[in-house]
């Protein structure tokens, strides 16, 4: 029986007393240090996951994404490079929470009917956190348990999603790292050959210090040059320390150790590279280009190939709460596009995505991606077109296709799809700049008691607990011209985020101020 080797295993790999973990939208995260049962147990739960679904591969990221350095995370990865379904989520906080971890497990099993035999690979990667290497070895002992375990070493957690896809589905591309690579720099490179540009996609990127600087080096060719900075994986305590998207996104200003020349563009990753932002300065003036600005850019370019190819799609964008309200309104009237809205959490995006032909996703923070069906990409390839200039537009979106990540949104292949939306329209950074004008915004953090006490409606734009509270927000909002805030609790931080948006500036900050006294 699979007992003595669980308990043999667990032993290794201590609970730490008087701590409670959930899984929530990006799995477990906390302070490193406090993680080795937890990634032992999650690894368990993926050898599960991977004898429930008939012996496929499931994945395990361990990353903590745009966090400080001393924290670090785990997350499970489904078959098609999905995020674990919901309905597993309270098995993953069970086991992580268990005293008794024989009988959670034996529970699952029974409850999920599950047959550990069938138990197949599980694969593993890290970002470049220090306590990365310890909690990846605790994952292996876990998985170990009844499957088998395949480390990949570090990795941006995209690259850990298309591993995951590429294992169980060969059509996607080789279950290497190098696949990954020659899968999208060959799209690049053919792409760049269809429009007979010849002169290289050049930019910088500020990599946050994480892991994807030397991912993105693995990439150059004479057609992709790129500069790195804050490239520094070796200093622990740099990663997203002033710098990276999260930091620009939120403070609204350039990274450390980057002196822009006017007009042109850079880019941020996040930690685990699967957020991008970009910006440019003007004199003194910065303009951020972030995951809403991200979203329209292809969405217009998208809309021209479709044209060109007179190919029909049904195409929809995708956003949050967090979405700047005049990204919205450019959406609706201008490019004419349908907007949903979801939850935050890229699970909810994602799924919503899925209804369209082509369905676009990007949260304002920069991480997003464009999901084509199946059933597009299979007309796209059994269309005909007679004009050269329908065939090359074809023969662009079936490369987009594969360039633009399916299963999770990837700030590698994002970055070179903006790159080459802006280059093959002849578009400068100054004219994305000027699609439209952002209202003024900011985010705040409030530290609640008991951010659990807050909770929200339609698309969590709107609060129905604690009562009486979005009474109150409204009558602020209304004071303003084109007011807007809403609170929500974090699902991956202790806090209470806090959102506003007005005409002006001051405005803003003033609505923002008065919404977090409400809160205190
Ligand atoms: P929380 O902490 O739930 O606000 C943050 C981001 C999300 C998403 C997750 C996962 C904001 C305001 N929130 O979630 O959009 O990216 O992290 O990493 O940016
Ligand atoms: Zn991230």
């Amino acid at each position: 029986m699979f007992t003595d080797t669980l308990s043999a295993a667990s032993v290794r790999h201590p609970k730490p007393p008087n701590t409670t973990f959930a899984y929530g939208t990006a799995g477990f995260r906390t302070l490193g240090s406090l993680l080795d049962s937890t990634v032992f147990r999650v690894g368990v739960l993926a050898s599960l996951r991977s004898a429930k679904v008939g012996g496929k591969t499931i994945g395990v990221m361990i990353t903590a994404s745009h966090n400080p350095p001393e924290d670090n995370g785990v997350k499970v990865v489904d078959p098609l490079g999905e995020m674990l379904p919901q309905l597993w989520e309270p098995y993953a906080t069970q086991l992580a929470n268990s005293d008794n971890l024989e009988d959670d497990v034996r529970d699952i099993v029974s409850r999920e009917n599950i047959d550990v035999a069938q138990a197949g690979l599980v694969v593993v990667g890290m970002d470049t956190r220090e306590t990365g290497p310890q909690l990846l070895r605790a994952a292996i002992d876990g998985i170990e348990v009844f499957g088998r375990a395949k480390s990949f070493g570090e990795l941006t957690t995209p690259q850990l999603h298309y591993l995951v896809r590429s294992h169980n589905d060969p059509g996607f591309g080789e279950p290497s790292e190098d696949g990954y690579n020659k899968k999208i720099v060959g799209a690049v490179e053919e792409i760049l050959r269809l429009w007979n540009i010849q002169e290289p996609l050049e930019i910088t990127v500020d990599a946050a210090n994480g892991v994807g600087a030397p991912k993105l080096r693995n990439l150059s060719s004479n057609s992709i040059i790129i500069t790195i900075v804050n490239s520094n994986t070796q200093d622990k305590s740099a990663l997203n320390v002033e710098c990276g998207a999260d930091y620009v996104k939120t403070n609204q200003k350039l990274p450390s150790n980057l002196q822009p020349r006017d007009h042109q563009l850079y880019s941020s990753f996040d930690g685990d590279a699967d957020r991008v932002v970009f910006y440019y300065a003007d004199g003194p003036r910065f303009q951020l280009l972030d995951g809403d600005r991200i979203a329209t850019l292809l969405a217009s370019f998208l809309n021209k190939l479709l044209q060109q190819a007179k190919v029909e799609a049904k195409m929809g964008i995708i956003q949050t709460a967090y979405a700047n309200g005049n990204s919205t309104r450019y959406i609706q009237e201008t490019l004419q596009i349908p907007v949903d809205f979801t939850p935050t959490g890229v699970k909810h995006l994602h799924h919503k995505a899925q209804e369209y032909d082509i369905g676009l996703y990007f949260e304002a923070n920069g991480h997003g991606t464009v999901l084509f069906s199946d059933d597009f990409i299979d007309s796209l390839k059994s269309a005909q077109s007679c004009s050269p200039e329908g065939k090359r537009a074809l023969k662009t979106l079936i490369l987009l296709t594969e360039l633009i990540n399916q299963t999770v949104g990837d700030s590698i292949s994002d970055l070179f799809a903006v790159l080459l939306a802006l280059r093959i329209q002849d578009k400068t950074c100054v004219d994305w700049g000027r699609d439209y004008t952002e209202l003024p915004n900011k985010l705040f953090k409030v530290l609640v008691k008991d951010r659990f006490a807050f909770k929200t409606t339609d698309a969590e734009r709107r609060l129905v607990e604690p009562a009486g509270v979005q009474a109150q927000i409204d009558a602020l909002v209304a004071a303003y011209a084109q007011g807007r805030s809403f609170v929500r609790a974090s699902g991956t931080e202790n806090a209470v985020r806090v959102y506003s948006e007005a005409a002006s500036a001051a405005d803003c900050a003033e609505l923002g101020a008065r919404v977090c006294q409400l809160l205190e």
